[in-house]
Formats: C-alpha cells, sequence, structure tokens
C-alpha cells in the first residue's frame, strides 16, 4: 500500500500556516510509526495500547489548547488536525484524547478552583493521570437533564449516588469528572479512583470502538471532599459546553478516518484487477463511488477549517459546531461503507484498516449526540421551537 497521504484537492493546505501543518506531519508520522503497528491487535484483543500514553504527553496531544498547566496552548486549527491525524489510526485512539482535554481538563481549567487546576492539569497533560467524563447513565443519554445522579452536602463533603454508564476510560482513570444534581442543580464533581463507595466494571462485547475501554460507574454513599465539587457552574451547560469543545474535535476527527477509508480504496481499486484483468478503478462505477468520496472528504474538510477559524476568532456556536459533528460523522461513516463495499470480501477481514473504521463510524456517529440529536439542535436553531419532547 502506498504511504499514506491525506486527500488535498481543493488545495486546503495552502490555507494551513506553517505551524499547522509542521503539527500534523508529526502527528501523521507518530500514527504511522508508533499507532498503526499496534491496532490490529488491540482492536482484536479490545485493549486499549495503554504504552500509547506516556507518547501522548510529549506530543503535547492531551489538553493541547489549554495555556499554562504544561499544556502547549495549540491553535483550534492546529488542535482539529491533531484530531484528524490520531483518528487516521483509529477513533478510540482520539477518543482517548478527547475526553483527556476536552471533557476532563477543559472542565477543570473553565470551572475548576485554581487548587484543582495545579493539582490535576500538569498531571494530566503529561499523561500521568487518567481521566474519565461521566454524564450519561442507563436511562439518560440523549436527554442528559434527566439524570437520577444525585448529590447531597454531608459535613466535609458531598455524597454521590447513582451509576453512569458507556465511560470512555472509565475503569483505566484515576480521576473521573462526574455530573451529578445537587439540590436539583447539576454540578461537576472531581472523585479520585479510590474513594470508597465508587466502583467500576468494564462493558465487554462491544462491536465498535474495541480500541477504546467502556465502562459503568458506579457511586453508592460516595463521599468526595468538599474542596472536589467544581465551583464555576451550577446548571447542565457545565457537561453541555464541555461536549461542545469534544464535537469539534469529532468533526476534525471523522475526516482522518474517512481519509484513511478513501486512500485504502483508491490504491486497492487501482492494484485489484477484476473482469479480463482490468483494474477496479477502471470501471466506471467504481470510479463514481471513489469520486463521491473525494467529493464529500472536500466539503468536510472545508466546513471544519471555517470553523476552526471562527472558534480561533471565539465566535462558533454550539449549533454550528452540531452541524459540524452531525454533517461530518455521517459522511465519514458513508465514505467507510462505500469503501469497504469497494474491497470487497477483504472489505471485512482486520489485514485493512476499513472495516475497523467502518465499525468505529457507528459509534462516533452515536456519541457525543446522535445524528438525530444535533439535527433537532440545529432545527431548534433555524425555527426556534425545540422539538426534543
Ligand atoms: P437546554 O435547556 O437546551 O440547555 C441547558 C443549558 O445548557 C446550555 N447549552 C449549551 N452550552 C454549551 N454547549 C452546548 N452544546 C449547549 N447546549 C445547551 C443552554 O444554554 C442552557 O444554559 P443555561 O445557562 O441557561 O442553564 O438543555 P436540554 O436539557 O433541553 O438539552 C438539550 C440537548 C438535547 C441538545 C442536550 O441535552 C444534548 O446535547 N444531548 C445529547 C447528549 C450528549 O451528547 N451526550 C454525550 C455524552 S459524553 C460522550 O458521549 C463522550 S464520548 C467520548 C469519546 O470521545 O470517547
Ligand atoms: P438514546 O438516547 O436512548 O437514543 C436512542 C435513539 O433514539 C437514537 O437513535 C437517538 O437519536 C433517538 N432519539 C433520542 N432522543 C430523540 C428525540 N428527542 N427525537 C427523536 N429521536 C430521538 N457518555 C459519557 O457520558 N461519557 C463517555 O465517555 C461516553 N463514551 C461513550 C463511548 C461509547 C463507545 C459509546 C457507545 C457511548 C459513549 N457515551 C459516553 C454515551 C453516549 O453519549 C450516548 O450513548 C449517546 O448520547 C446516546 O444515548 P443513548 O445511548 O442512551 O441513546
Amino acid at each position: 500500500m502506498a504511504a499514506y497521504e491525506s486527500l488535498n484537492y481543493m488545495n486546503i493546505d495552502s490555507l494551513l500556516t506553517e505551524e499547522e501543518l509542521l503539527v500534523r506531519q508529526s502527528v501523521r508520522n507518530f500514527v504511522t510509526e508508533r499507532v498503526e503497528p499496534l491496532l490490529m491487535k488491540a482492536n482484536r484483543e479490545e485493549k486499549f495500547p495503554m504504552e500509547l500514553i506516556p507518547a501522548f504527553g510529549e506530543l503535547g496531544l492531551l489538553g493541547s489548547t489549554i495555556k499554562g498547566y504544561g499544556c502547549p496552548g495549540l491553535g483550534h486549527v492546529a488542535y482539529g488536525l491533531v484530531m484528524q491525524e490520531l483518528e487516521r489510526g483509529d477513533s478510540g485512539i482520539r477518543s482517548f484524547c478527547s475526553v483527556q482535554g476536552s471533557l476532563v481538563m477543559y472542565p477543570i481549567y473553565t470551572y475548576g478552583s485554581e487548587k484543582q487546576k495545579e493539582k490535576y492539569l500538569p498531571k494530566l497533560a503529561t499523561g500521568q493521570l487518567i481521566g474519565c467524563f461521566g454524564l450519561t447513565e442507563p436511562d439518560a443519554g440523549s436527554n442528559p437533564g434527566s439524570m437520577k445522579t444525585k448529590a447531597e452536602k454531608v459535613p466535609g463533603g458531598y455524597k454521590l449516588n447513582g451509576n453512569k454508564m458507556w465511560i470512555t476510560n472509565g475503569c483505566v482513570a484515576d480521576i473521573a469528572v462526574v455530573w451529578a444534581k445537587l439540590d436539583g442543580k447539576v454540578r461537576g464533581f472531581i472523585v479520585e479512583k479510590d474513594t470508597p463507595g465508587f466502583t467500576t466494571t468494564t462493558m465487554k462485547g462491544k462491536f465498535s470502538l474495541r480500541v477504546s475501554t467502556t465502562s459503568e460507574l458506579h457511586f453508592q454513599d460516595c463521599v468526595v471532599p468538599e474542596e472536589n465539587i467544581l465551583p464555576g457552574v451550577e446548571s447542565l451547560r457545565g457537561p453541555l459546553s464541555c461536549l461542545t469543545q469534544a464535537r469539534y474535535g469529532i468533526a476534525w476527527g471523522v475526516i482522518g478516518a474517512a481519509n484513511a477509508c478513501y486512500h485504502t480504496a483508491l490504491h486497492y481499486a487501482k492494484a485489484r484487477t477484476i473482469f479480463e484483468g482490468r483494474p477496479l478503478a477502471a470501471n466506471q462505477l467504481a470510479q463514481a463511488k471513489l469520486v463521491k468520496m473525494v467529493q464529500e472528504i472536500t466539503k468536510a474538510q472545508l466546513l471544519v477549517l471555517q470553523m476552526g477559524r471562527i472558534k480561533e476568532k471565539g465566535t462558533l456556536h454550539p449549533h454550528q459546531v452540531s452541524l459540524g459533528k452531525m454533517n461530518n460523522c455521517r459522511m465519514a461513516l458513508d465514505v467507510a461503507r462505500e469503501a469497504r463495499d469497494m474491497l470487497g470480501g477483504n472489505g471485512i477481514i482486520d489485514e485493512y484498516p476499513v472495516i475497523r473504521h467502518m465499525m468505529n463510524l457507528e459509534t462516533v456517529n452515536t456519541y457525543e449526540g446522535t445524528e438525530d440529536i444535533h439535527r433537532l439542535v440545529i432545527g431548534e436553531h433555524v425555527t426556534g421551537i425545540a422539538a426534543f419532547r
């Protein structure tokens, strides 16, 4: 297979700065040299390659846009390119870095006390500490406002009771950022792994995102100290604002998965001979499939670049992020399914990355707000009428 190149059909690379291109190249090399060789085994064994974590820290992939506390303070386009390159490897690898940066470090940085920031952020940036984000519950997925997990004020702290489900990195995390209702208001709590009353279980049997650890979190009379509540937010806006950061990264990331599938399908179609020794790529139907991929990936690239530039100016709104997340996840899933088809029988074995990406993208289209939820967010924005309920 030819060395990986990302699609640059509209010369979008010319809109990137030297620094952004350098960041992209360094993460691309890392994924080719260090990540890709581990993926087949990790995916078969349903196991995250923990040995990569120190390198994530050294390369500045954890909390990349945060300024200070040992973080590199990258621009938002550079960060998007990081996510894209990681997800070219595997959505589970990108997920690890998204959760750590957008869902654990971002809330501590944005809503935490100075003491919390100093205690946790530098170690989360190096990967010495791993974090997870507990919002979803068995009966509260798309509608986290209906969460049942409760916090109660007790002398010296807060007592948590409830269960969280589908939590990326839950079982391997040193700290969990957990959202619970205190006196009817959603509050964030930092729960350290050995806190009495806090237990986790691994969710097994996933056909998707197998390279990522997914867990349940259980809180039974779990008392967290007073200083572990996030003081800066008292509403569902707290967790939802974290989701906006993560969804931005996903909108970029999935282009990497789509690119990997397109690249594989293109080179496969040129090498594979079909009827009377003609390459598959010489067939008009095959070309139509490849052209559709080029068309959709290119549009997605333009969408995220504009999202990134307006995020850098501070004017990117959550409903715009919903459009990017919804469009690009669907695009990537469609590209992956078409690429899988073009590989014929070879499309279903893990010698090629396509089936792994295709299965992963089913999760990515669902988590961080399902495609329907983003459609409803945009619907509410354009009509002024909320149609969730
Ligand atoms: P609603 O009344 O609309 O809003 C409540 C408060 O939140 C504010 N807000 C947002 N702020 C920032 N970003 C957003 N995207 C926001 N959406 C709403 C809003 O302004 C309000 O603020 P305030 O100050 O007035 O209190 O809330 P709602 O209960 O009607 O819910 C709206 C809805 C359905 C869109 C929301 O619940 C939603 O987004 N649901 C989807 C849930 C979801 O995405 N869960 C993801 C869980 S985490 C995950 O999947 C991690 S995967 C990790 C990996 O990468 O591996
Ligand atoms: P449901 O909300 O039950 O949705 C089922 C179906 O109903 C979907 O098709 C949905 O679009 C549709 N639907 C829902 N509401 C409406 C409506 N109003 N109108 C029309 N249709 C609707 N969560 C975390 O908190 N932290 C994590 O780290 C995390 N990691 C995850 C990792 C994986 C691998 C997965 C699969 C999920 C993860 N999640 C995490 C949870 C994820 O965010 C939820 O699965 C997602 O938000 C959907 O919730 P649900 O699964 O309960 O589906």
